[in-house]
């Protein structure tokens, strides 16, 4: 057994109005076992009620070793089905959800790590963060979402590729991949996504929701379709009182102006 102690694998905590939710099983660097899925479950939906903004990250050396192969090894394959469905149920609820999830990533962001990652909207490496898929090594295949959400983020050769060979891909080499949007020097990513997360949680609930649940949609379809769902997007969001509010203060010049980046 390697899932038998009775201390929470979450961390949950309140900065402002962004939730931080620490993975917290060190000594197994973060392997996600039937138990550890269901608490994330339980942060997951705590979070959509109390929080503008949530930040995952991870406690210890590594953000997320995956799946825990030692519960796996003695699982029937019906089993192995309904715990898969359960991670996309849970993992679907960060991916489509009212409010952005930012992880903090750093370390071994392997697996079931990786697929947890890729549920969220934005991803923030530091520089000692590695990314592998080793599900074929270990006679396995991705059961989290990866072969949607991860091969959608960094194209289907890609992940081929990862999952063929084994290979680790540093932080520079996913950001060029568009697995993560950031790097960060070491240690500083939850900072990092704490700003970030802190700075969405400020957008209108709406706009936030729009662009979480609209934009993946809206990609999956066609040029006239999703160009169609867009305006009535649009006009929902632009004609609500909190749109009008905050248009209005930006032209009285009560609103801050967008930033040149060079000048930053
Ligand atoms: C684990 C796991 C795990 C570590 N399940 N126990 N994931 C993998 O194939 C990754 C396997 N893990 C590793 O390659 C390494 O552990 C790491 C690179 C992540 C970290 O290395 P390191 O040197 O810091 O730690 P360690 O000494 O290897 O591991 C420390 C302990 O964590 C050790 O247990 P101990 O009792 O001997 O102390 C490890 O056995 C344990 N541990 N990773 C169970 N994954 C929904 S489908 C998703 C499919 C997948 O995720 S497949 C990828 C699985």
């Amino acid at each position: 057994m390697t899932d038998t102690s009775t201390a929470a694998f979450v961390t949950y905590e309140m900065r402002g109005d962004v939730a931080l939710i620490g993975l917290n099983r060190p000594d197994k660097r973060n392997a996600i076992s039937d138990r550890f899925v269901e608490e994330i479950g339980r942060a997951v939906e705590r979070a959509r009620t109390q929080a503008k903004a949530a930040v995952l990250h991870g406690h210890g050396k590594h953000f997320c070793a995956g799946l825990d192969l030692a519960e796996h090894v003695r699982k029937s394959p019906i089993e192995g089905v309904h715990g898969s469905r359960r991670w996309h149920e849970i993992f679907g609820r960060i991916e489509f959800g009212p409010i952005p999830w930012f992880t903090a990533l750093h370390g071994a962001v392997v697996g079931g790590g990786l697929e947890l990652a890729a549920s969220a909207q934005v991803r923030v490496a530091d520089e000692t963060a590695f990314f592998a898929l080793p599900e074929g090594q270990r006679g396995i295949f991705v059961g989290g979402g990866g072969s949607v959400r991860a091969a959608r983020l960094m194209g289907v050769a890609r992940m081929t590729d990862m999952m063929l060979t084994g290979r680790s891909v540093d932080a520079r080499q996913a950001e060029s991949w568009n697995l993560v949007q950031y790097v960060v020097p070491a240690g500083q990513a939850v900072e990092k996504a704490l700003e970030l997360a802190a700075r969405a949680a400020t957008n209108a609930e709406l706009s936030n929701y729009s662009v979480i649940n609209a934009l993946p949609r809206i990609s999956e379809m066609s040029h006239a379709d999703g160009l169609f769902v867009e305006s009535f997007i649009s006009s929902f969001t632009a004609t609500s009182p909190e749109a009008e509010a905050r248009l209005t203060a930006f032209l009285e010049k009560r609103a801050p102006k967008v930033t040149d980046p060079g000048l930053a």
